[in-house]
């Protein structure tokens, strides 16, 4: 391959760090300096699976805890072939949430392990940077009320950063931890210089696979 493929970069962290806001500021920052990049978001609530997930999330419906993680995964594994091909024809792709988010909350319910909620990730295109937006659960929820949506409350989101803690000791994947305590605008300039490092070593570089 020539030395033009796009990375694929991630924001991680717990909810309220200021995820979604970041990858677009980012998405517009590269596109306007003449890049090719693109926003995905998982969970994609747009496609069936998605339907179901939104629905689960919403309280809707309830659905065992090994089911509504299988489908988290399969919601990713139904854009691999999108994700390639964009990466192949030399689109950045910024990512809001990813394996690592399907991990670490499910995770952080009783009864599941880290490594049986690992295994339905295993393989999928590897990120070349993953960046963590680090924030207190007790910071995150004085940025504003939690939603009603499930999950969203201080202690679950504690024990969501602990997991998450524990992923980031794994050296196989590409982590960098933010400090997310800051303005908008200093945040994405150094979201900005990060992922234009990885951007530069990912472009000769063959896609990975994930934590295999
Ligand atoms: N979430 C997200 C999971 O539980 N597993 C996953 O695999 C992913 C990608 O969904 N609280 C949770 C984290 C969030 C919720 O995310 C929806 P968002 O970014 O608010 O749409």
């Amino acid at each position: 391959m020539a030395c033009r493929r796009g990375a694929l970069i991630v924001l991680e962290g717990v909810d309220r760090a200021g995820k979604t806001t970041q990858c677009k500021k980012l998405v517009q920052a590269l596109q306007q300096s003449g890049q090719r990049a693109e926003m995905l978001r998982f969970p994609d609530r747009t496609t069936e699976i998605g339907q179901l997930i939104n629905s689960y999330l919403e309280k809707k419906s309830d659905l065992e805890d090994h089911t509504i993680h299988l489908l988290f995964s399969a919601n990713r594994w139904e854009q691999v072939p999108l994700i390639k091909e964009k990466l192949e024809q030399g689109v950045h792709l910024i990512v809001d949430r990813y394996a690592f988010s399907g991990v670490a909350f499910t995770s952080a319910k009783p009864g599941m392990s880290v490594d049986w909620c690992k295994f339905p990730d295993v393989g999928l295109p590897k990120p070349d940077l993953v960046l963590f937006l680090q924030l207190s659960p007790t910071e995150a929820a004085r940025r504003g009320q939690f939603g009603v949506e499930r999950y969203e409350n201080t202690d679950f989101q504690k024990a969501v950063q602990a997991r998450f803690q524990q992923l980031m000791r794994d050296r196989s994947v590409n982590w960098e931890v933010i400090d997310a305590c800051r303005s908008v605008e200093d945040l994405h300039k150094e979201i900005k210089s990060r992922s234009k490092a990885a951007m530069d070593t990912a472009a000769c570089q063959p896609i990975g696979e994930l934590w295999k």
